[in-house]
C-alpha cells in the first residue's frame, strides 16, 4: 500500500478521499492530489482505493478548475441590507464577519427568541452534516430546514426504513464493506438487481458507487431489471426495462408483490419468523394484478410478470431504490412495497442481497444537537417544540428532527405561528434553481428577513438576492474531515478528507460554527479550540482516530451479514429489527399511528390524466425532472468551463413522435409551461424517453450572465422548479411532483444574450 503522502520530484502526492465541496454525496472516491508550491496542480484517481480503484467522474477530474476559479469567493464579504440584489460586496476580515453575524443573531434572540432564526441545509454534501447543529447549537433554534417540498429526498426512504425495517438504509451488496471486496469469503454476487427509479452511474447517490453495477454485470453475470421512464445506458444492458408513466410506480410494485406471492416465489421461513402482516399484505396486493398495473403504468403486462418472476426466482436478489421513490406523493407506499420486496425473498442482509447498517456505526451513537442545546440550557423543551411543522406534519417531524419545508414556507410568508427574522444559508441555494419548488416564493420571503448570512464558495442567486454577509467555504482538499458512506446509516468505509492546501481565507464549516458559537453560547462552545475539536466531539464513534484513518486513507467497516440474528440492528441489542413489532413490517404500525393506511395502496399523481383530466388538453405532457448528469451537482459547477463543454445548456428530452406531432425540432429552445409557471430549455429529441413523457433538467442558471437583479444570473430563465406546486405531499407529509408534473411545450426565444455581462 502506498503511503498517504509521498514526494515525487517537486510534487507532493497525497492519497485522500473526496466529499464536498465541490458538491457530492459521501461516496468518498479515492483521489491522488498532486501539490506543488502550495497549489493543487493535478487530481487523478487512486488505484489503491478499495471501492473506486482509480475511477473518477468529470467533477473530480476538473477539481483544479473549481478550486482556483476566478469567480470563487475566497474572502469574507459584507453588503448593506439596502443593497441586496446589487453587486456591492465589500471584502472584510473574518473577525468583522463573525462579529456582524453574532450581533445580528443576538439581537434577534433577545427581541424575538432563538426560534426566529432559521438555517437552510441541502443534500448530503458535507454541509448537510452540520445544518442541524448550526441551527440547534450555534443559534439555539429548532428550525433547520431542508427546503425541498415534502422533504422529498432520502427523507421518505429513511422514514419508510425507520417505520418498517429499522435497520439503516438498505443498499445493494457489492462487497463494499470488505477490504478484499469481491474475493471476500462468503460474499456472493446478486443474481438479479432491481433498480427502481435510480440512475446509479450518473448519481453515485449517498454512498452507492454506481460503477459497481458494471463490475457485477461484467464479472459475475448479474442481471438487471430497471424501472424508469427513460431508457438509460444501464437500461440498454438490462433484462427487462419497465418504462412506467412517471408517478405510477406504486401500482407496479404492488403487482410485483402480487406475482411473487401468488406464485409462491417468496421465502416462507423468513416471512414466518421475521416479518409481520404477511396475510394482510397478500390480501391487499391481490387487488393489483399485473393486468391492472399494466393499464395504470403504461407498460406491457407480460413484462411485469417476467420481471417479477425474474426477481422472485433469483438467488440472491437485490434492490436499489432511488429518488423517484421520494419525489412522489404516493412514495411512502412505494417504499413500503420495495421494503417488502427486499424482505420477502429472504435476502435482506444476506450475501448478494440488500445490506443493512450495524447499530454500532449509526450516527445516533453520536451527539444529538437539540438534546445538547437543552442540556446546556440555551434551548428549552418549549423552544424545541416550536419547530415549524411539528404539529401539522407529525410523521415527518418525529422521524426527522428538522422543520417541514412546506410549513416553513407558509410561516415565512404568513408570520404564523411566529415571525422568522434571520436565516443562515449553509449548503443550499433556496432561491436558486435546485432544491425547492416555488423558488420565487422562497426568494420573496428571504428578501424580507432582517438579516441573512450565507456560507458558500461561489456567488449564487440566493446570496446575490438575499444575503448580507458571505462566509467563504473551504473545499474537500482544504479542510480535514471523515467521509462515511450513507452518512453512517449503512457505512461501507470511513475515508480521510484532508487539508492539503489553503485557498484565500476560506474556512471549513465546523471552524465557522465554533467561531460564531463562542460568541453566542460560550457555555457550550468554549470546550472547543477549533473545528476539529468539534468534529471529534460530534462525529461518529467508530473506534479510530482521525490520524489513523488519514494514514490508512480508508477503513472498511467489515460488518457481518444477518445482523438481525446477532442483535446488531436494534438499539437494545436484541435480535430482530428495530420496529414496533421487532420484525420487518408489511403491515405498517407506524403508518397507522400517524393516520395513514397501514397497507400499501395506489394513488394517482396529483396532476395527470386521472387526477386532473380537465387540464390535460392544455398540458398534455407528463413532466419528470432532474435525472442526474455527470457534469454538475444540482446548481453547482455551472461556472466550470470543461463541465459546461459536456453540458452547455439544459435540455428537455422528448420522444421523436411527440416532437414530430408538435412540429418541434431538435436543439431549438422551447418553453416548458405548467399551470404554475414556465421556463426555457433546449429540446433534445430522443427515442430514449417514453412517449407522452418529457424530462427536464434541474439546477440551471447562468453564472456567466449579469448577476444583479433583475437578471440574477439568469435564475428564472431555465429554472424548472418555477413549474412546480408545493404542498402536494401524501398523507404522511412526504413527497412532491418533481418527477410527476404536467406541462405543455412550445417554441421559445432562447436565453437572451443582452443580459450577458
Ligand atoms: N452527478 C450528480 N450526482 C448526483 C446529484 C447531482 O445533482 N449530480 N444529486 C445527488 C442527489 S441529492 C440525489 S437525491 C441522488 C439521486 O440519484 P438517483 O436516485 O439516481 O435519482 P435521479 O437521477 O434523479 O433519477 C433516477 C432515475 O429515475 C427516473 N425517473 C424519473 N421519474 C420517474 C418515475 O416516476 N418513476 C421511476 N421509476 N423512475 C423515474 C429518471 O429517469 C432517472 O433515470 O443523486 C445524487 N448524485
Ligand atoms: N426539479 C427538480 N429539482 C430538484 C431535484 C429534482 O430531481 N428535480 N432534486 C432535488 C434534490 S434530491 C435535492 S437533494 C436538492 C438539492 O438542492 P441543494 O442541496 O440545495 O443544492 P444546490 O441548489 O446546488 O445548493 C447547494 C449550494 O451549496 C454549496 N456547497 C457545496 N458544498 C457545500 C458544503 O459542504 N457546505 C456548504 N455550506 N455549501 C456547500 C454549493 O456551492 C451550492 O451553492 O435539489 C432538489 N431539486
Ligand atoms: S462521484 Fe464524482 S464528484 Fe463525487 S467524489 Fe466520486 S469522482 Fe468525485
Ligand atoms: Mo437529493
Amino acid at each position: 500500500m502506498t503511503e498517504w503522502k509521498r514526494q515525487v520530484g517537486e510534487e507532493t502526492i497525497y492519497r485522500t478521499c473526496a466529499w464536498s465541496p465541490p458538491g457530492c454525496h459521501p461516496v468518498g472516491c479515492g483521489l491522488q492530489v498532486h501539490v506543488k508550491d502550495g497549489k493543487v496542480v493535478k487530481v487523478e484517481g487512486d488505484p489503491e482505493h478499495p471501492i473506486t480503484k482509480g475511477a473518477l467522474c468529470p467533477r473530480c477530474l476538473t477539481m483544479t478548475e473549481y478550486l482556483y476559479h476566478p469567480d470563487r469567493i475566497i474572502y469574507p464579504m459584507k453588503r448593506a441590507k439596502e443593497d441586496r440584489g446589487k453587486d456591492k460586496w465589500e471584502r472584510i476580515s473574518w473577525d468583522e464577519a463573525i462579529e456582524i453575524v453574532a450581533d445580528n443573531a443576538k439581537k434577534v434572540i433577545d427581541e424575538h427568541g432563538a426560534e426566529a432564526i432559521m438555517v437552510f441545509g441541502g443534500t448530503g454534501r458535507e454541509g448537510n452534516s452540520y445544518y442541524r447543529p448550526l441551527a440547534n447549537l450555534v443559534y439555539g433554534s429548532p428550525n433547520s430546514c431542508y427546503a425541498q417540498s415534502g422533504w422529498s429526498c432520502y427523507g421518505p426512504r429513511v422514514a419508510v426504513t425507520g417505520f418498517l425495517l429499522g435497520g439503516g438504509y438498505p443498499e445493494i451488496d457489492y462487497a463494499q464493506k470488505f477490504p478484499d471486496r469481491y474475493e471476500h469469503p462468503g460474499w456472493e454476487a446478486p443474481e438479479v438487481i432491481l433498480a427502481w427509479g435510480k440512475a446509479p452511474l450518473e448519481s453515485n447517490a449517498d454512498g452507492l458507487w454506481g460503477h459497481a453495477f458494471i463490475d457485477l454485470m461484467k464479472d459475475f453475470g448479474t442481471k438487471l431489471i430497471i424501472v424508469d421512464p427513460r431508457m438509460t445506458w444501464l437500461g440498454t444492458r438490462a433484462e427487462v426495462v419497465l418504462q412506467v408513466r412517471p408517478g405510477t410506480d406504486t401500482a407496479l410494485a404492488m403487482a410485483f408483490l402480487n406475482v411473487i406471492i401468488e406464485e409462491e416465489l417468496y421465502d416462507k421461513g423468513f416471512v414466518e419468523k421475521w416479518t409481520y402482516g404477511f396475510d394482510e399484505l397478500k390480501e391487499r396486493v391481490a387487488t393489483m394484478p399485473p393486468s391492472k398495473a399494466a393499464e395504470i403504468c403504461g407498460v406491457p403486462e407480460e413484462d411485469i410478470t417476467k420481471a417479477a418472476r425474474l426477481y422472485g426466482n433469483a438467488k440472491p436478489s437485490s434492490l436499489s431504490w432511488g429518488l423517484a421513490v421520494d419525489q412522489n406523493p404516493n412514495g411512502v407506499q412505494l417504499g413500503q412495497c420495495l421494503c417488502a420486496l427486499m424482505a420477502i425473498t429472504g435476502f435482506i442482509d444476506a450475501p448478494g442481497g440488500t445490506t443493512l447498517g450495524s447499530i454500532e456505526n449509526f450516527p445516533n451513537a453520536a451527539a444529538d444537537p437539540a438534546q445538547e442545546a437543552m442540556k446546556y440550557g440555551f434551548m428549552t423543551e418549549d423552544t424545541w417544540n416550536k419547530r415549524i411543522g411539528l404539529h401539522e406534519f407529525p410523521a415527518v417531524c418525529n422521524i426527522i428532527p428538522t422543520v417541514h419545508p412546506d410549513a416553513m414556507l407558509d410561516t415565512l410568508e404568513s408570520g404564523e405561528p411566529y415571525q422568522i427574522h434571520m436565516a443562515h444559508v449553509a449548503s443550499s441555494n433556496p432561491a436558486g434553481a435546485a432544491i425547492s419548488s416555488c423558488p420565487q416564493r422562497w426568494y420573496e420571503a428571504l428578501k424580507k428577513l432582517d438579516f441573512n448570512v450565507v456560507t458558500d464558495l461561489f456567488m449564487t442567486p440566493t446570496a446575490m438576492a438575499c444575503c448580507d454577509v458571505f462566509l467563504p467555504l473551504a473545499s474537500c482538499v482544504e479542510h480535514d474531515a471523515i467521509v462515511a458512506t450513507h452518512y453512517g446509516w449503512n457505512t461501507s468505509f470511513y475515508g480521510a478528507v484532508n487539508n492539503l492546501v489553503d485557498v484565500g481565507e476560506t474556512k471549513g464549516e465546523s471552524e465557522i460554527m465554533v467561531l460564531i458559537g463562542k460568541k453566542l453560547y460560550p457555555q457550550f462552545w468554549d470546550q472547543f479550540e477549533n473545528g476539529t475539536d468539534f468534529d471529534t466531539w460530534y462525529g461518529l464513534r467508530f473506534g479510530y482516530t482521525p490520524e489513523e484513518i488519514r494514514e490508512k486513507v480508508t477503513v472498511m467497516t467489515e460488518e457481518p451479514y444477518y445482523k438481525y440474528e446477532k442483535g446488531l440492528i436494534r438499539k437494545d441489542r436484541e435480535p430482530g429489527f428495530d420496529t414496533m413489532t421487532g420484525r420487518v413490517e408489511f403491515y405498517g404500525n407506524a403508518y397507522e399511528y400517524f393516520g395513514d393506511d397501514p397497507l400499501p395502496y395506489y394513488k394517482e399523481p396529483p396532476y395527470g390524466p386521472e387526477a386532473t383530466p380537465q387540464l390535460m388538453e392544455e398540458f398534455p405532457f407528463i413532466l419528470t425532472t432532474g435525472a442526474r448528469n455527470y457534469a454538475s451537482f444540482h446548481s453547482e459547477h455551472r461556472q466550470i468551463e470543461s463541465l459546461r463543454q459536456i453540458q452547455e445548456y439544459p435540455q428537455l428530452d422528448m420522444h421523436p413522435d411527440d416532437a414530430a406531432a408538435m412540429g418541434l425540432k431538435d436543439d431549438e429552445w422551447v418553453w416548458i409551461e405548467s399551470p404554475f409557471g414556465r421556463c426555457q430549455q433546449k429540446l433534445h429529441v430522443t427515442p430514449t424517453i417514453k412517449k407522452g413523457v418529457v424530462h427536464a433538467m434541474h439546477g440551471w442558471w447562468y453564472p456567466e450572465q449579469e448577476g444583479e437583479e433583475p437578471n440574477l444570473f439568469g435564475n428564472w430563465k431555465s429554472n424548472i422548479n418555477v413549474t412546480m406546486p408545493y404542498k402536494v405531499n401524501g398523507n404522511l407529509g412526504f413527497g412532491d411532483c418533481f418527477k410527476n408534473m404536467i406541462c405543455k411545450v412550445y417554441p421559445g426565444e432562447g436565453i437572451t444574450e443582452a443580459e450577458v455581462s
